[in-house]
Order: structure tokens, then C-alpha cells, then sequence
């Protein structure tokens, strides 16, 4: 039975970057990995896919990802920043699409 520490990231949603994030709402992080902006406090989980890497970044700490970058392995990439709506719902935005080294 593998514990849910061996397998990290299998619980979240996996993208590309040409995918619509339409409807997806709030996607709870997994325990962050990393520390994206330096201050000390980790905020960031990477989850690796055979053609793409996903970057979800818990910018305000409560546990729901706020931001996801997606980079294929062909170099294009998109970025999306979760917005919380006034009725408590919430929407993901593009935020950034591109190849990198163009
Ligand atoms: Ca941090
Ligand atoms: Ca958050």
C-alpha cells in the first residue's frame, strides 16, 4: 500500500498549456516543495508529467493554489493566476502564453 508521500502530485490536475483551466475551481495544494520567492516560507509544488511540468504556487498561504505555470518539454508554456469572485466562487485567468526562446 504506498503511502501518499511516495507518489507526490498524483492527486492534482494535470495540464498542458494549450488546456482551458474553464470550470476547474479552487485546486488544493499539496504540502509546497519549494520556495519560489525566497522569503523563507515554502509555497510551491512542482508535478512533472511525461511531456510538460506544472508549477502550482500558493502565493497567500491557505492551502489553494493561486497561481499555475505550465511548460511543455517543447518550450511552450502558459500561466494562470486564480481569481476569487466577491460570491466566494473563484475563476482561473490566463495570465501568460508563449514559447520560450522566442
Ligand atoms: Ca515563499
Ligand atoms: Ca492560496
Amino acid at each position: 500500500m504506498p503511502t501518499s508521500g511516495e507518489f507526490p502530485g498524483i492527486g492534482m490536475p494535470s495540464f498542458e498549456a494549450s488546456s482551458s483551466l474553464d470550470g476547474l475551481g479552487p485546486v488544493e495544494m499539496e504540502p509546497p516543495t519549494q520556495d519560489l520567492d525566497s522569503d523563507g516560507i515554502l509555497d510551491t509544488f512542482t508535478t512533472s508529467g511525461p511531456d510538460s511540468m506544472s508549477v502550482w504556487t500558493d502565493t497567500d498561504l491557505d492551502g489553494y493554489a493561486d497561481q499555475l505555470s505550465v511548460v511543455e518539454n517543447d518550450g511552450d508554456y502558459s500561466a494562470w493566476e486564480y481569481h476569487r469572485n466577491p460570491d466566494g466562487t473563484g475563476d482561473w485567468r490566463q495570465t501568460d502564453q508563449g514559447t520560450l526562446g522566442e
